[in-house]
């Protein structure tokens, strides 16, 4: 049986462990008695050729580097298995997807595509989300994203979308954003991305975590069973704690404040055990219905909407193992939609196909030759035996004098043998040579106005502020005006918004009446919201704190799985009221923006300091205009009044608990009061909060 184990097992034998005791050494094993002088001619004198210790070092730092990623440079990944919990043993041959008795080893890789390795994580972007299962048949990697659709039809317009969308290339600005003109330039000639223009442009693409978000493998997949039959397949991961994004401003803020923000929250969750889990679900289209919907199903610009195919779980996915060395594992990764196994195969869509070629031709650049599979996160756990040979980098020691086939001397061996082998799945296929895109894809935009229905009023209104915040910066009118035109096309509504927004002409009718139509299963308003799990949040506290209210908030909010953590001007202990505080962060170190609700607890004099502490006082503010939980105890009632919170909604009532503001004005915790807290965080944002006098 093939289990995680297998893999660590086999990762074990090439890590590296700086043991205790043992002696610094050259590359070629010879100990090194100094490593801080160069060899020199006396004290003063010149720096000498045969220090062979002085170059090899410095060499080898010379050459430290390897291209980044052409697209998906910045990424963090983890290790983990999957289960089969619903075997799909009518549909496919693959091992890992019927045997319940398996646990397949995986490499998660998540990523952003358009910044460079340095750049920040919480950009306005798509994240990656690529798996590699080490199968008993062989790898097979799912290179999908948190996205379901795409930007472009076919792979052939993939240099031209992601030179439109990387820096431009006079001055190499702006860095990991799609806010610039070349971008827009691009998305206003090309109709085809409007779809994923719209989901880019949604909250969708400011995941709070990446443990929290969807993850998809967007093309029309097919499972072959044993027969050789097929049945057409999506791929969908959905996030055991819920789908839940962050909201612009604060993305903004984080990236200053933490750039790592979501690598290192899958970090520390995995760290402290708080394993990260998906569940798999399919789609399942028998081949008959092949054309039986409105959109053709090799068209990576379209979902099925789930209400047309239930989403079938199927699986579970965990990640319980940080890499040991980021450079070895995470970077030195290699995936590739080709990686397919037995019971698994491709379609026709044209930006599949052109991704097949895609994947490993950048391997070879990127990891500098034909040898990045035995590489130890890439080597399969299956048995790999061939007759490739040599080339830069081979760790293999092939013994033997036959490296072809067939042949004699080998005993014809590794023999070609069927049983157990990839069968391509035998598609009869029949037409001339062209260039043409079939008359099945011409129909950009319902989809678009699919989502656009979908969404909540709030995620509309951060759809129409998104628009509004990346035309600004397109400094060509006539692109700001294009992109109104098509979006014209998608809701009269959306592109009157985003034209007033961006001061060009608003269309006088809609180019295209909206469907009406809309799929519930789209929207992040629909997502479960019963979890605090892994959620930060913070106490703020100064001295004279009452201590009885800290414990019991730090107490019930760990109880229930949430990272609570106690923030002061200072770091160290605050004096409480019955003996000292523990003080997690200080105030300075950190901001409203790295936390997922804020707790005041009571005491007279801690929530005076408080109230003279500007930090303090933003914080509040700030998590209110992020639609975050708030809860305040007591004296602490009064830090939300010198932030101006405390006072009336939109409907001019007072803040209640249903807009996520939590008061007790009693002193001493009581278990009301956490009970509504948790109810409040679990609802991940307040959308029924008159956000816009609130300065932050
Ligand atoms: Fe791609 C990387 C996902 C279309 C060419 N892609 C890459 C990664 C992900 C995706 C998650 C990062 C893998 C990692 O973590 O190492 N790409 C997608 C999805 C697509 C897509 C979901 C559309 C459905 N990609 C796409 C096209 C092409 C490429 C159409 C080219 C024709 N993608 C690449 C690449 C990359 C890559 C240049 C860069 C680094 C790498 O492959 O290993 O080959």
């Amino acid at each position: 049986m093939t289990t995680p184990d297998d893999k660590d097992r086999r990762l074990g034998r090439f890590r590296v462990d700086p043991d205790h005791g043992s002696r610094l050494t050259t590359d070629q094993g010879i100990p090194v008695d100094d490593t801080d002088n160069s060899l020199r001619v006396g004290e003063r004198g010149p720096t000498l050729m045969e220090d062979f210790h002085f170059r090899e070092k410095l060499t080898h730092f010379d050459h430290e580097r390897i291209p980044e990623r052409v697209v998906h440079a910045r990424g963090t990944g983890a290790y983990g298995y999957f289960e089969v919990t619903d075997p799909l043993t009518e549909y496919t041959s693959a091992e890992f997807l019927r045997d319940t008795s398996l646990r397949t080893p995986v490499f998660v890789r998540f990523s952003t595509v358009a910044g460079s390795r340095g750049s920040a994580d919480t950009v306005r972007d798509v994240r990656g989300f690529a798996t590699k299962f080490y199968t008993r048949q062989g790898n097979f990697d799912l290179v999908g994203n948190n996205m379901p659709v795409f930007f472009i039809q076919d792979g052939i317009k993939f240099p031209d979308f992601v030179h439109a969308v990387k820096p431009e290339p006079h001055n190499e600005i702006p860095q990991a954003s799609s806010a610039h003109d070349t971008l827009w330039d691009f998305v206003h000639l090309q109709p085809e991305t409007t779809h994923m223009m719209m989901w880019l442009m949604s909250d969708r693409a400011l995941p709070r975590s990446f443990r929290m978000m969807q993850g998809f493998g967007v093309h029309t997949f097919r499972l072959v069973d044993e027969e050789g039959a097929g049945t057409f397949v999506k791929f969908h991961w959905k996030p055991r704690l819920g789908t839940h994004s962050l909201v612009w401003d604060e993305t903004q803020k984080i990236a200053g404040k933490d750039p790592d923000f979501n690598r290192r929250d899958l970090w520390e969750a995995i760290e402290a055990g708080q394993y990260p889990e998906w569940e798999l679900g399919v789609q399942l289209v028998p081949e008959e219905r092949e054309h039986a919907f409105d959109f053709d199903l090799l068209d990576a610009t379209k979902i099925i909407p789930e209400e047309e195919v239930p989403v079938r779980p199927v699986g579970r996915l965990v990640l319980d193992r940080n890499p040991d060395n980021f450079f070895a594992e995470t970077e030195q990764v290699a995936f590739h939609l080709g990686n397919v196994v037995p019971g698994i195969d491709f379609t026709n869509d044209p930006l599949l196909q052109a991704r097949l070629f895609s994947y490993l031709d950048t391997q070879l650049i990127r990891l500098g030759g034909p040898n990045f599979t035995q590489l130890p996160v890439n080597r399969p756990v299956a048995e790999v035996r061939n007759h490739q040979r040599d080339g830069y980098h081979q760790s293999a020691i092939h013994t033997g004098r036959a490296a072809y086939h067939p042949n004699s001397l080998s005993g014809g061996c590794p023999a070609v043998v069927p049983e157990g082998a990839f069968t391509h799945y035998q598609e009869r296929v029949d037409g001339n040579k062209i260039r043409k895109r079939s008359e099945s894809f011409a129909d950009h935009y319902s989809q678009a106005t699919l989502f656009w229905n979908s969404m909540s009023d709030w995620e509309k209104e951060h759809i129409i502020a998104a628009f509004r915040f990346e035309l600004g910066k397109v400094e060509h009118r006539h692109i700001r005006q294009g992109v109104v035109a098509n979006l014209n096309n998608v809701d009269h509504y959306l592109a009157v918004s985003v034209a007033e927004g961006v001061g060009v002409e608003p269309p006088a009718q809609p180019a295209t009446p909206n469907h009406g139509r809309s799929s519930p299963a789209l929207s992040q308003a629909n997502a479960p919201r019963d979890s605090v799990e892994t959620r930060k949040i913070a106490i703020l506290v100064a001295d004279g704190v009452d201590t009885g209210d800290v414990q019991t908030i730090r107490e019930a909010l760990s109880a229930v799985g949430a990272i609570p953590e106690v923030l002061a001007a200072r770091d160290g202990e605050a004096e409480g009221s019955e003996g000292p505080v523990e003080v997690t962060r200080a105030l300075p170190t950190v901001g409203s923006v790295l936390y997922d609700a804020v707790v005041v607890p009571g005491g007279k004099e801690s929530v005076t300091a408080l109230e003279a502490d500007g930090s303090a006082v933003q914080f509040v503010t700030e998590a209110f205009k992020h639609g975050k939980a708030i809860g305040a105890v007591g004296d602490g009632i009064r830090l939300l009044s010198s932030a101006r919170l405390n006072g009336v909604n939109d409907r001019g009532e007072a803040l209640t608990a249903d807009q996520g503001v939590v008061l007790q004005s009693a002193s001493g915790v009581t278990g009301e009061f956490i009970e509504q807290f948790v109810v409040a965080v679990a609802a991940h944002r307040h959308t029924n909060r008159d956000l816009a006098p609130v300065p932050a």
